[in-house]
């Protein structure tokens, strides 16, 4: 049996999008604290929202703030963020994302965003690749972010589908984790830090349909 649905994460897996909010976070923590988020910290802020990463990177950095405070350094984030975002075109899909996509759609499988971004629909749109998509689960709408499988769950409720019908394609930790929660397949792009994944790539280039295929196949039956 084939999956029916595929649920993809958005920044880190369809697109390049992952190290600009990160800079966004490192430029307003330098305007506003003049301290460097060190490297270490990006992987615990992939994949989480926006306030879960903020939350991160003042734990890390031993910085307490107000509530108001807390708020407009989110705001002040998204903007530089959204900023960096006009420069997307279909260039910064990540490579073999576009061809797996079109083979997956060949298939009659149905595609569903899972993205923890509130920016999904735009950089969709931007990378164009909205038409492809038959849902966008909305993160605004969902109460425990990744690594909760909440965001996941709503993904295949949004497509019609049951959790052992769906696999979901993540570049974090925190999304793996979900995914796995969700008893979705997980597969993963990325490092030996997602070897907890179901199926693990070392980059977006390796996955195919005939490949997730085999590995949902061995793992499932
Ligand atoms: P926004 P994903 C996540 O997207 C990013 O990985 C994470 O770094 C970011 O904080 C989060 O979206 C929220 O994004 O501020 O645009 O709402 O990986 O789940 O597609
Ligand atoms: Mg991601």
């Amino acid at each position: 049996m084939m999956f029916k649905g595929a649920l993809f994460d958005l920044d880190g897996v369809i697109a390049d999008t992952a190290s600009l909010h990160f800079d966004a976070w490192r430029q307003i923590i330098l305007k506003h604290f003049e301290v460097s988020i060190p490297d270490t910290i990006e992987e615990k802020t992939k994949g989480v929202s926006r306030e879960d990463s903020l939350r991160v990177i003042l734990e890390h950095l031993n910085i307490s703030i107000s509530d108001y405070d807390f708020m407009n350094l989110c705001e002040e984030k998204n903007k530089l963020y959204v900023k960096s975002l006009e420069r997307l075109t279909p260039s910064n899909v990540l490579p073999g994302i576009d061809h797996f996509i079109r083979e997956l759609k060949e298939q009659g499988i149905k595609l569903a965003l899972a993205s923890s971004s509130k920016n999904g629909p735009f950089i969709l749109k931007k990378l164009g690749l909205d038409s492809f998509f038959d849902a966008i689960a909305n993160p605004e709408d969902i109460t425990n972010g990744k690594p909760a499988p909440d965001i996941f769950l709503a993904a295949a409720k949004s497509i019609h589908c049951g959790a052992e019908e769906c696999i979901a394609i993540e570049d974090s930790v925190a999304g793996v984790t979900a995914i796995n929660s969700a008893n979705i397949f997980s597969v993963a792009v990325g490092g030996t830090e997602l070897s907890h994944a179901n199926k693990l790539f070392s980059s977006t280039k390796e996955l195919t349909l005939l490949k997730v295929e085999k590995a949902w196949q061995n793992c499932k039956r």
